[in-house]
């Protein structure tokens, strides 16, 4: 069989003092950290778009980079050659999952019909991939912003034609994502937004996004796809107002439109930032309502105010990113996804893997040094003292719902000036300097 990667081999793990750039340095698979292996509490995945598709272009310039697999006689030779690849890569750095677009896998043909058989031929090759790797889809989804037939919405187009367009296609994409026995089905926003209200019904566009969202159910329960939707929140890009704004305006929707039960977020590193929050703040408001489904572990730019999606590389947002997600109790169907493309200038097949291996690493430490605050515990302790006067006295009563604004004030007059308790930041920032 072809090799798409020969210069790189199989990655393994080597430990910290490992001089060798092609090996895991803190990703150790197999290794226990609280309770579970390292694999099955990260559960990493490649997504297949920007590993395998994203070639460097950009809106100033097209591809600075060319593959060995995109050789080949037709679009579907194409294709196939690259789900090898894929399957190559994923083997080789010893990742678990991966993720898709319907259009990311096969070429779109002239009619949807053409498409759907495309994607048939492409999902029958995968399948037949992740029987001889056990490698598993970890999420599939449909592309719904590309063709510029989606140029003002799918769900959310002022045509009910592009809103059927997008449903059969939607329907097409969750026949393969069960297909391949994906663990979920995402649905991000693509151009679901406005850019202008003079020429926008708002209102009645989120009650088709709702509709849309309804029927899908419906066929999520004809064919027994068992995994969760999710929704991923992005506040900006491609449309000025993105409708899935960020977790908080996401769950708003999913209560008003009685749709808690069935979706989950994917919370992706670089539109909470974008929408103005830090990773943790979105990764918690999900712990905190019971909505945390999968993650899309990347980074942004804080000079830039774009979706750079860059690999994750910094420690401390890692550490507090598994902090809160092994504190709501870890990952059952979601995972880390590396939403993320090499910069346009790695233009080498090496580059892939230096990111990915460093994007693991980082999340391995960010987990084994969660797990030590986790174990310590001192934090969770301080958070417990801070708030100790609600665990009896007026703060139990206040609780229980049985003071009135009149017990209150008789309280306060009874009571005096109330004693203050220093917030401690800069101790707890130390704290965690330590841990790191
Ligand atoms: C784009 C999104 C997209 C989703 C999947 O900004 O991150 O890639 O994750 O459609
Ligand atoms: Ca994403
Ligand atoms: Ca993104």
């Amino acid at each position: 069989m072809k090799e798409f990667f020969p210069e790189v081999e199989q990655i393994k793990y080597e430990g910290p003092k490992s001089k060798n750039p092609l090996s895991f340095k803190y990703y150790n698979p197999g290794e226990k950290i609280l309770g579970k292996t390292m694999e099955q509490q990260l559960r990493f995945a490649v997504c297949y778009w920007h590993t395998f598709k994203g070639l460097g272009s950009d809106q100033f310039g097209s591809s600075s980079i060319s593959r060995s697999y995109e050789q080949g006689s037709s679009k579907m030779e194409i294709a196939e050659n690259t789900m090898r690849a894929a399957f190559e890569f994923f083997t080789k750095l010893g990742v678990k999952f991966w993720c898709f677009h319907d259009r990311d896998i096969a070429p779109e043909g002239d009619s949807l019909s053409e498409s759907n058989k495309n994607l048939d031929q492409i999902v029958a090759l995968a399948k037949k991939l992740q029987n001889d790797t056990g490698v598993k889809t970890l999420w599939g989804t449909a592309n719904l912003f590309s063709n510029k037939r989606f140029m003002a919405g799918a769900a959310t187009n002022p045509s009910p034609d592009i809103f059927a367009y997008a449903a059969a296609q939607v329907k097409k994409a969750m026949e393969a994502t069960k297909e391949l026995g994906g663990t979920g089905y995402v649905f991000w926003g693509g151009r679901e937004g406005y850019d202008m209200l003079l020429n926008t019904d708002m209102k009645r566009e989120l009650d088709h996004l709702a509709k849309f969202f309804h029927i899908a159910i419906d066929y999520k329960k004809k064919i027994g796809f068992k995994g969760p939707f999710y929704i991923e929140p992005k506040p900006k890009e491609p449309t000025k107002h993105q409708y899935d704004f960020d977790a908080g305006n996401c769950f708003a929707f999913l209560q008003k439109y009685d749709l808690v039960n069935y979706f989950k977020l994917n919370i992706e590193a670089n539109h909470a930032t974008l929408a103005g929050h830090s990773f943790q703040h979105e990764l918690q408001y999900c712990v905190d309502n019971n909505i945390l489904g999968s993650v899309d572990a990347n980074r942004g730019d804080m000079l830039l105010g774009w979706d750079t999606d860059q690999f994750p590389m910094d420690i401390y947002e890692t550490t507090l990113a598994m902090y809160i997600i092994m504190n709501g109790g870890g990952f059952t169907t979601g995972g880390l996804n590396f939403d993320a493309h090499v910069r346009r200038q790695s233009i080498e097949p090496e580059d892939l893997f230096y990111a990915h291996i460093g994007a693991m690493d980082v999340f391995a430490r960010g987990l084994r040094i969660a797990a030590n605050i986790i174990k310590d515990g001192k934090f969770k302790k301080m958070i417990q003292k801070r708030y100790a006067g609600w665990d009896n006295g007026i703060g139990k009563k206040i609780e229980n719902g049985k003071m009135d604004f009149g017990q209150l004030e008789k309280y306060t007059f009874d009571n005096g000036e109330p004693k203050l308790q220093s917030g401690r930041q800069e101790l707890l920032e130390n704290m965690l300097n330590d841990y790191i």
